[in-house]
């Protein structure tokens, strides 16, 4: 990464606020909700580790082979970055209401917040919104305008098919772990997370540098699913296992019934013993109950298995990798996506 490229990215974001605050003024809309909506978009849209946003501009330098990216090129690179920043604030928002989550970021979910309550709902259709106003305000002469409105489009819709299976796998009245499967989970991971976490920035990226052959997306896919789903996987052990502090949540996977990779892990290893105590204590809310689960995660070494996965996807992602041949893609675009995401803590 460019030194100041991390820089660079943050100096953009003070434009857009400008930019959507001037667009309020200008409808005259009252001063009260020109400051609410100022402070929910500071609240959920900033805060995070800006890995997506930060790697919309850097896949466009690493496709221009080194050449110095122009100012406009920067700017709009980024803009891209905060468009997706913004797409995942929407997406967080309304996931903690749904995953009755307590913390992100090191601070209150915004549900939660005094006053806010389910007005949290609207505010995360105000989130998705300002990426709309800016595609229109700064690419709608590019060619490649109608792309970008059709890929946001695109994977807002397979995240929320994600985040469907995610739901509808974890009722929380009836506890049924025969649902589980491996096969769901990696359905679910790719749909609710890889998508945007992972093929969106990259294929951004592409089509400002200018790339029209589909071959190429496909590629790029092949790779960025597998990396998405290994960075969900390791979003399943933070959520057990992370500590809250540096992960800036607390987990509630076990609480709310997920169809996560630890259950589907440990499942598959129960002797009939350990299988009758995950059914009576998985997906409830009591803490004598998750620390129940916990002790069999423990027994089956769930954390080892963890490690283990760990080892083989990144060798496994690495080799795929090494496959990218098409000349229009570079495989410094996935291995500096892959470097900043191994073995991470938070
Ligand atoms: C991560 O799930 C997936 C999302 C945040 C996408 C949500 C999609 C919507 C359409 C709302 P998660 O619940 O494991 O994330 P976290 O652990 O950060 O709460
Ligand atoms: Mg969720
Ligand atoms: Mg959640
Ligand atoms: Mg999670």
């Amino acid at each position: 990464m460019v030194a100041d490229a991390y820089k660079e990215f943050m100096d953009v974001f003070p434009v857009l606020a400008e930019e959507l605050l001037t667009h309020l003024r200008s409808i005259d809309i009252p001063q009260n909700a020109i400051e609410w909506f100022e402070k929910s978009m500071r609240y959920n849209v900033l805060g995070g580790k800006m890995n997506r946003g930060l790697t919309v501009a850097e896949t466009l330098r690493i496709l221009k082979r080194g050449e110095t990216l122009t100012k406009e090129e920067a700017f709009k690179a980024n803009l891209l970055g905060w468009c997706i920043e913004w797409l995942q604030a929407f997406f967080l928002v309304s996931d903690d209401i749904m995953d009755n989550s307590k913390t992100r970021r090191g601070q209150p979910c915004w549900y939660r917040v005094e006053n806010v309550g389910m007005i949290a709902i609207n505010d995360a259709f105000i989130l998705e919104a300002a990426i709309y106003f800016f595609l229109k305000k700064h690419f709608r002469k590019d060619d490649y305008y109608i792309d970008l409105l059709e890929l946001f489009h695109e994977t807002a819709f397979q995240t929320e098919l994600g985040q469907l299976c995610d739901l509808i796998t974890a009722p929380e009245d009836n506890v049924d772990l025969t649902k589980f499967s491996i096969e769901k989970h990696a359905f679910i991971v790719r749909y609710k997370t890889a998508y945007y976490s992972f093929y969106l920035p990259v294929a951004l990226g592409m089509h400002m540098a200018g790339v029209k052959d589909e071959t190429a997306y496909k590629q790029a896919e092949d790779i960025l699913l597998p990396l998405g789903e290994y960075f969900q996987i390791q979003d399943d052990y933070l959520d057990c296992y992370g500590n809250p502090e540096t992960i800036g949540k607390i987990g509630t996977d076990i609480e709310d019934n997920k169809c996560s990779w630890l259950i589907n892990q440990a499942l598959a290893k129960a002797t009939s013993e350990q299988r009758k105590i995950l059914d009576e204590n998985y997906g409830r809310r009591d803490e004598a109950n998750v620390a129940a689960v916990k002790e069999v995660f423990k027994q089956i070494d769930v954390e080892g298995l963890f490690k283990a996965y760990e080892e083989e996807s990144y060798s496994r992602i690495n080799a795929l990798i090494a496959k990218v041949d098409h000349p229009l893609l570079s495989q410094d675009v996935f291995t500096t996506f892959m470097k900043r995401i191994y073995k991470r803590t938070k």
